[in-house]
């Protein structure tokens, strides 16, 4: 343990601090400590004028991420795709849908990044194709028993006539997760019913995607985000299962939310005991590792340490460290991160936790608050039960306090890029943007609202188009102000320019901290919880130093006192300070130097 950076003031040493995370993990690879941006291509910005973003619109405001101070960006598909599921339906997987631009566009956005600096990480989509593919075209047209169909998962119905589903799983959008063609059999789809599961037992289903990556990876790209990594395979016999094929929920069951000990402190790797997570015969299945080792190798054979990250909702966060193992992927979002209360006491277990779980494998923590299938972090946090995640918000679902949720997603984000690892951000969020939570149902988009039956209102309110100038039409996102969902017109406010050089506004506060991270390598560093900050209630204060900055962020309604002597970095709102105190108020985040 490094702890000799732990101790560096009397003020420091007067409290008592508890080591938790060695710094200098093995390896110096970018992704280990990186700030990774997500772009979701169809709302970050327009250049064609039709409302819808493209890769041309991102190149040309790749300066802003540049200016942000952020490492890497990660592109959301943007291949083709009729967009039954906004482009998680891929039909070639070689090829920019025309939506969003042409190979050429992919390309000299690629050499614009790498020119500003920004590593770039695209998404891949294994677990489904579109039903537009040419191999589901000719599973289609083959017919029961041929080679084609052996692609995909297509089996004979259940029942005296096969008028039955296979079995009873359901889609994660709600409803059966098998449909049935013309000539009897049904096929899976984990998710919509244009989204057919491949066969990943299949040798060519292998060998095609091991290509397709060469393919990116020949064009320069920095890594992949591997879509639903822990549903590839699937468990022998595809048993029924009566359990719930959902995301992580909010409930009990995810560590983070209210501290579940038994689940985080679940460190034998075994997992299933704890019923935690999402552990049907459809998900984390132990064959999905054989193909991360594989293209583990594929990226091996490739200089500049590329990365895979997987989008894995697996629970408890020891069970999901094994697919950043040294010879598997590099990085894992921490959904049981994103899926925690506003509540010291569980904030301070799953940041632990999820740094033992990761330095058990030698992989650095991936934390996240935000990204394109959740409900934004600024807005979950203004709810009445702070931090719970509704699968989407609408005009009659509670509608969440918008200050009160913008000043903890502010402090939210402090004490995420105070951590020591790699951290995503999701578009918008260094503006402050809150959710459209009141979007009108006629014009939603997403799947999941429509297979739900209209149960969950689903993710259209995350992925609204950016606002990039409050005095032009659709706020600036395209040149005509065609936007394909509507901006609230609240979002005046949260415009780039609007924000651009104003002293405290969220992007000035994102721009400081990521500077102020880059500059004193916090995402290299290591963490120490502060047991006892004088006059602090524990229960209600979360405090750590990572090197020699002290993080501090008060959940509780008394402000907090900082040690005599320090210096502000950076604050989330403005803080108390006379002369020598420093006081941190309510849902506020500082970062203080104490040497
Ligand atoms: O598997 C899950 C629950 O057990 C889901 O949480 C799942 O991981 C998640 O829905 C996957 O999301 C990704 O794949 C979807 C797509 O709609 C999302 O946008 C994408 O992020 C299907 O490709």
């Amino acid at each position: 343990m490094t702890s000799d950076a732990l101790v560096t003031t009397p003020d420091l040493t007067a409290t008592s601090t508890t080591p938790v995370h060695a710094a200098g993990a093995p390896g110096a690879e970018w992704w280990r400590h990186a700030v990774i941006y997500q772009i979701y291509p169809r709302s970050f910005a327009d250049a064609s004028g039709d409302g819808i973003g493209d890769l041309p619109g991102i190149t040309a405001r790749l300066d802003h991420l540049a200016a942000l101070g952020v490492d890497a960006v990660w592109l959301s598909p943007f291949y083709t795709s009729p967009q039954a599921d906004a482009g998680y339906d891929v039909a070639d997987y070689r090829d920019v849908d025309p939506l969003f631009g042409t190979l050429a566009d992919f390309d000299a956005l690629l050499e614009r990044a790498h020119g500003l600096g920004l590593r770039v990480i695209v998404d891949l989509v294994p677990n489904h194709t579109s039903d537009e593919h040419a191999w589901f075209r000719a599973a289609m047209a083959a017919g029961p028993g041929s080679a084609e169909r052996e692609r995909y998962m297509f089996r004979e119905g259940a029942g005296e006539d096969g008028s039955l589903p296979p079995n009873n799983w359901t889609s994660v959008f709600g409803g059966p997760a098998w449909t049935r063609v013309e000539d009897g059999q049904w096929y899976l789809h984990l998710f919509d019913t244009r989204q057919p599961d491949l066969n990943w037992e299949h040798p060519e289903v292998r060998s095609e995607f091991e290509a397709v990556l060469r393919f990116w990876l020949d064009k320069g790209v920095d890594g992949f985000r591997i879509d639903v990594a822990h549903g590839m395979v699937k468990e022998q016999g595809l048993p029924d299962w009566d359990g719930t094929v959902a995301m992580v929920e909010g409930t009990e069951e995810a560590p983070g939310d209210h501290g579940d000990a038994d689940a985080v402190a679940d460190q034998d790797g075994a997992g299933a005991s704890t019923g935690a997570g999402n552990r049907g015969p459809m998900f984390d299945q132990e064959g999905v590792h054989e193909i991360y080792r594989a293209w583990n190798r594929v990226l091996a054979t490739y200089d500049g340490d590329r990365a895979l990250v997987a989008e894995a909702w697996v629970e408890p966060l020891t069970r999901l460290a094994r697919y950043v193992r040294p010879d598997e992927m590099h990085q894992a979002f921490n959904f049981s991160y994103l899926t925690t209360r506003w509540d010291a006491a569980a904030l301070r277990r799953v940041v632990t936790a999820s740094l033992e779980a990761s330095d058990g494998v030698g992989a650095p923590t991936t934390w996240v608050l935000s990204n394109h299938d959740v409900v934004r972090h600024t807005s979950r946090l203004g709810l009445a039960d702070a931090g719970s995640r509704p699968k989407g918000i609408g005009h009659d679902d509670e509608q969440p306090d918008e200050a009160l949720g913008l000043r903890r997603g502010r402090a939210a984000t402090l004490l995420t890029l105070g951590l020591p690892g790699s951290a995503y951000l999701y578009q918008g969020e260094e503006l402050g943007l809150p959710e459209h939570t009141a979007l009108d149902d006629d014009l939603r988009q997403d799947p999941a609202w429509f297979r739900s039956g209209h149960a969950e209102r689903g993710r259209d309110g995350c992925r609204v188009p950016l606002p990039w100038a409050a005095q032009r039409p659709g706020f600036g996102f395209s040149p005509t102000g065609a936007t394909w969902l509507p901006q609230p017109a609240s979002w005046a406010a949260y415009a780039a320019d609007a924000q651009d050089g104003v002293p405290g506004s969220t992007l000035e506060t994102y721009r400081t901290a990521l500077r102020v991270r880059r500059e004193l390598d916090l995402g290299t560093g290591s963490l120490a919880w502060v047991d006892g900050l004088e006059g602090a209630d524990p229960s209600q204060v979360v405090a750590l130093v990572n090197r020699d900055v002290l993080v501090v962020t008060n959940l509780g309604d008394t402000p907090v006192r900082l040690p005599a002597g320090v210096q502000v970095l950076v604050a989330s709102a403005a803080v108390d300070a006379d002369g020598e105190t420093v006081l941190v108020p309510t849902d506020v985040t500082v970062w203080a130097r104490t040497a």
